[in-house]
């Protein structure tokens, strides 16, 4: 199933906040519709983006990885970075993607759909001189 995101981002209320990190794990049980999904109050039927500015700490090529239960996207400056659309129902799904960075601040965003079942997020990257790790809250920027 093809599931995208933009359909889904006018089902609820919006809300905004603003967090240092991307790193939700799946918890509780399926057929609770597990918890709530970050400070959004719902734990289904609901979508977030997460958008601003990632510093990339020296020239190179990167490699993401995005985990999601269910669908997201990463997208860095105007290209899509990783596609993890569909319906992934209890179960956080991983996709990679690689892409060559100058040091410095870049635009991205991340979106994020989750239809029932279980829900979670997460933002891996590695790069030049650095180990797989969670995207560290110093490369995000909100400003
Ligand atoms: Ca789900």
């Amino acid at each position: 199933m093809s599931l995208g995101l933009v359909p889904f981002l006018g089902l609820c209320c919006p809300c905004a906040d603003i967090v240092s990190q991307i790193n939700y794990p799946s918890k509780g049980k399926a057929r609770d519709g597990g918890t709530v999904f970050a400070t959004s109050g719902r734990k289904d039927y609901m979508a977030a983006l997460f958008t601003r500015y990632l510093e990339a700490p020296a020239d190179g090529i990167y490699t993401f990885y995005l985990l999601s239960d269910d669908a997201s996207e990463l997208h860095i400056g105007n290209k899509k970075v990783i596609d993890n659309n569909g319906e992934h129902k209890y179960q956080m799904r991983e996709r990679a993607g690689q892409i060559a960075l100058k040091a410095g601040k870049h635009s991205f965003w991340v979106g994020y759909t989750e239809i029932n079942l279980l829900n979670g997020l997460r933002l891996d990257w590695e790069g030049p001189g650095f180990e797989r790790e969670l995207v560290p809250s110093k490369a995000l920027w909100h400003n």
